[in-house]
């Protein structure tokens, strides 16, 4: 009986280091994951083709995911200049600009074509800028 407990406290006394080592190893991948997922998301309405409250300006770190989500009472393709991304944008349905800011400066996002039959280049006026800065 005795000699059965001396023996697996012994191996217990072995395995304790590897357990610590398996339990540093674990933190160090949670640290190294959670760091460069930095996200950062807005949401916006659009309504009379300006962006409802005082919004003109929105701040994000340069690496970060970033994430816009558009209402609006009319359609509209909206238009991230420097990026170059373009989403349509419908009354009554949520649309969704995503991209990661890997390029730091100031970016305006215009509308095109609010109150035009084919969404072409007549109006084309800026809705918000984004500003992206250096890590
Ligand atoms: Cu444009």
């Amino acid at each position: 009986m005795q000699d059965r407990v001396l023996v697996i406290s012994s191996v217990s006394i072995w395995v304790y280091p590897v357990w610590v080592l398996i339990a540093l190893l674990l933190c160090n991948v949670g640290v190294s994951v959670a760091q460069p997922a930095g996200s950062e998301s807005f949401d916006f309405t659009i309504q009379k083709r300006s962006i409802v409250g005082d919004v003109k300006t929105i701040r994000v770190t340069q690496g970060s995911q970033v994430v816009v989500r558009w209402n609006s009472d009319e359609a509209t393709v909206l238009h991230v200049h420097g990026y170059d991304l373009k989403i349509e944008v419908k009354p009554g349905a949520v649309a969704e600009m995503r991209f990661e800011a890997h390029a730091t400066g100031r970016y305006p996002v215009t509308s095109h074509g609010f109150g035009e039959k084919s969404g072409g280049h007549g109006h084309h006026g800026t809705l918000l800028y984004i500003e992206i800065y250096p890590n």
